[in-house]
């Protein structure tokens, strides 16, 4: 890059976007016009690349959730241009900080499964893999979420109101989209997705949903203003809000419009392009030769009838050759074996929305009948296998039949499909499932946002290499035994606490010590991430520090953050909980030098970017069998925190990786739980170990106060009065707290040895370059994609 040009050409954009003077422009001047000369930066190549893939084979990754979070520093990481950008800013006086903090998080997505979208792209593009993207462009991200009181408010997100600089609007390649009621213009936004410092750009095509005609004259001459503005408005509710549910699925009809919305203008666009470049195939012989679509979860699946329609109903191809075709196209990955998160559609809201695609999926359902009777299975024995069944179209099913690959994102939950949820179909087609376990980029999750650990990494390595090739942290473990080394890792995690502890100050106005552990959990609130058995530990911890000020312990400061969906009660009465229990803690002048807690206001991508490089524990304490991966547990390890964890997910192939004598592994595992399921009785736990009784009491003595609003209560009758169907503890909170409680014990301990503990963190981090997604990407491109 030519500094002088970029300067030049930044100056130019700035006057130009606002008519300003350089002095009087304001941040938000600053920030618009950094996109612009960046965007001008990279536009050449990305032309190049969208060229030269025209004709290539492509892997479309299908999701409806993108969670890319900010993009003007990671951008600038992966064009290699971060230092000098800041250095030429300085020159003019201005401070990148806080032009950086003028962008609005694109808060595309719920969690995990969002977030590993978008660590995807930028790994597909930085392995050079023709990857595209395709997703909703909606106009409200996920909440943000105001703490009043100790409750959650949610407020919303428009993100873009100020502008969109990462976007390219493509209006020549808008589609048309058929509801049974409407149709709207779907309007593509395309974002570049860099590879790191290479010349790769991918796309991210986010459609918008428009009105056909932008206004209806009809009513507009009549004076019927308002009709005239509702088309507009109907077409427009499409994609205005992110349904910000995380696993809980939404049987709404608008949900199911912006699903089909986002996938048949995306199937529209690929079968457009494929006969504009392949005009001697018009029999889409080779369609699935250049195509593979991957499925992010049971979301995109409507995307599979979609192209048998658009085949069969738009180009004349025969049906059967048409589901060949499709069978040939489709790969599904699924990322939970919650069942309330495995879409089902009544069929009067599949027909209220794409008659069509019904009319599809009834047929692909009798073929699946017809050739497992073939088989020789009964009526009874083909129920788990039918995609339609009392009137409830089963997606995941759908999937299964039409996919040739269908995948987990963890080892332990991939046998869980085989084994359990998926285990009808597994039997009859082993060969489609496969392993894929989930990584993160080290680009935005070190590089970016732990410069001093990514600097000092380099200079222990004598090279950057690592960037590109994560497995060689590994050459870290040459400084296993050198204490110089360790102490510095302990330095930079002091550093790197320290900028912690003044954010928070800024941001939640409580002040904490960066000497202290920094013991966090930051994810989606949900009972089976079990933030309440953090919490009642603390609560217990908390009387045992009241009643016992001399015991030996070791500062520690607790730090949660992450929203709970909005009509998910429990979860906001967990935050409740976190947030009155800050409140008594932190006023307590007896143990105030020992324990703090923390709730950090608006989890987001931008916040983990702060939370992951101060943390000494990491919380992954779901109940075993529960969580598919997570992606968290592996951002903490690579910046060097300690996993606190149970044997699940993705924490079982960190406990491999890094040694589990390096981490620490608490509670049942998954056979246990099994065994015991129906015998568990959690007030069995609840009367024989007093410390459970004192934590699970202290929610109803009066010394929390939840305003009236019986949310401990009902977080208390969870944990031990079974109702209303549901059974007490569902999560085996009470099961596992003993163990928990003693391991917190040993880490108190073991911490204050900081030496050793430097040792395990560096440890952790040299063989967290498994947990990179270039190797997930790679995987897929290989194994399913064959790129
Ligand atoms: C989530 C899982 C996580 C996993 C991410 C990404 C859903 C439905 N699933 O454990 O809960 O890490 O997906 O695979 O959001």
């Amino acid at each position: 890059m030519n500094k002088n040009k970029f300067m030049e050409s930044y100056i130019e954009n700035l006057q130009r976007i606002t008519l300003k003077n350089f002095k009087d422009t304001s941040d938000k001047d600053r920030y618009f016009a950094l996109c612009d000369t960046i965007m001008e930066l990279i536009n050449q190549e990305w032309r190049n690349c969208k060229n030269r893939t025209r004709k290539s084979r492509k892997a479309y990754y299908f999701s409806a959730e993108f969670l890319v979070g900010r993009s003007l520093g990671n951008n600038l990481i992966n064009l290699g241009i971060y230092d000098e950008v800041k250095e030429i800013l300085k020159e003019i006086d201005i401070d990148f900080e806080s032009i950086e903090n003028f962008e609005d998080d694109a808060a595309l997505g719920n969690g995990g499964l969002g977030r590993l979208a978008a660590c995807f792209m930028d790994s597909a593009a930085t392995q050079k893999l023709d990857m595209y993207g395709y997703g909703v462009r909606y106009r409200e991200g996920l909440f943000k979420q105001k703490i009043e009181n100790g409750f959650q408010v949610e407020e919303g997100d428009h993100w873009i109101k100020d502008g969109d600089g990462w976007s390219i609007r493509v209006e020549s390649d808008s589609k048309i989209v058929k509801f049974r009621d409407q149709t709207v213009k779907a309007v593509p936004y395309d974002m570049p997705m860099l590879g790191f410092e290479n010349e790769q750009v991918n796309t991210l095509r986010l459609w918008q949903a428009e009105p056909f005609e932008e206004f209806d004259f009809s009513y507009f001459n009549n004076f019927q203003y308002d009709k005239a503005v509702e088309e507009k408005n109907r077409a427009e509710d499409i994609t205005r809000v992110l349904y910000p549910n995380d696993i809980q699925r939404e049987g709404k009809v608008l949900r199911l419009k912006q699903q089909y919305f986002f996938c048949s203008a995306s199937i529209q666009d690929m079968v457009a392009k494929y006969k504009q470049y392949f005009q001697n195939d018009l029999q889409f012989e080779e369609f699935s030769k250049y195509h593979v679509i991957q499925l992010n979860d049971t979301h995109p699946i409507i995307a599979i009838p979609e192209l048998i329609r658009v085949l069969v109903d738009e180009n004349s191809i025969d049906f059967e050759k048409a589901v060949e075709i499709t069978k040939n196209t489709f790969a599904f990955t699924n990322h939970t074996v919650l069942q309330e998160a495995l879409e089902t559609w009544p069929k009067d809201i599949m027909l209220e929305v794409c008659p069509r695609c019904f009319e599809i999926i009834e047929q692909l359902n009798e073929n699946v009948v017809k050739e497992f009777k073939k088989k020789g299975l009964s009526e009874e024995a083909i129920d788990p296998y039918r995609i339609i069944r009392f009137d409830q179209i089963r997606m995941a099913n759908l999937a299964i039949v039409m996919s040739k690959s269908v995948n987990g994102v963890a080892k332990l939950h991939t046998q869980i499909l085989k084994d359990d949820t998926f285990n009808n179909w597994y039997k009859l087609m082993p060969e489609k499932f496969n392993n894929k376990t989930n990584g993160i980029t080290p680009r935005r999750w070190l590089v970016y946002s732990n410069i001093r650990l990514s600097n000092f990494i380099t200079e222990k390595l004598g090279t950057g290499d690592w960037k590109y090739d994560l497995t060689k942290l590994k050459g870290l473990e040459k400084f296993l035994d050198d204490e110089k080394t360790l102490e510095e890792i302990n330095q930079i995690k002091y550093e790197n606490k320290k900028d912690l502890a003044k954010y928070i100050l800024e941001n939640e106005g409580i002040s904490i010590d960066p000497n202290s552990i920094f013991d966090i959990q930051i994810k989606r609130i949900h009972e089976y991430k079990r933030q309440h058995l953090n919490l009642i530990h603390i609560i217990n911890l908390y009387h045992e520090l009241k009643n016992n000020p001399d015991m030996d312990f070791y500062p520690t400061t607790f730090i949660l953050g992450g929203k709970a969906a909005p009509g998910y009660f429990r979860a906001k009465a967990i935050i409740k909980l976190a947030n009155e229990i800050a409140r008594v803690v932190n006023n307590d002048p007896y143990v105030n030098d020992k324990i703090k807690v923390v709730f950090v206001n608006n989890y987001r991508v931008s916040y983990g970017e702060k939370l992951f490089p101060a943390a000494d524990i990491s919380e992954q304490i779901s109940t075993a069998g529960k969580e598919a991966s997570g992606t968290g547990n592996m951002k903490f390890m690579l910046n060097g925190a300690l996993t606190l964890g149970t044997y699940d997910g993705a924490n079982i192939e960190i406990f491999e990786n890094a040694g589990v004598e390096n981490n620490y592994l608490f509670g049942a595992k998954v056979e246990e739980l099994n065994e015991i399921y129906n015998s568990y009785n959690p007030k069995e736990f609840y009367h024989t170990n007093e410390d459970i009784k004192d934590a699970v009491d202290a929610l109803l003595s009066g010394e929390l106060k939840d305003n009236d609003s019986y949310m401990f209560l009902d977080i208390y009758n969870s944990l031990i009065n079974p109702q209303g169907g549901e059974k007490a503890d569902n999560y085996f909170v009470l099961k596992d707290f003993e163990d928990y409680k003693k391991t917190h014990e040993k880490i108190n301990k073991e911490y204050a040895d900081r030496l050793t503990w430097a040792r395990k963190s560096l440890k952790n981090i040299a063989n967290a370059g498994y947990f990179s997604s270039d190797r997930t990407i790679l995987e897929y491109a290989k194994d399913i994609w064959k790129l």
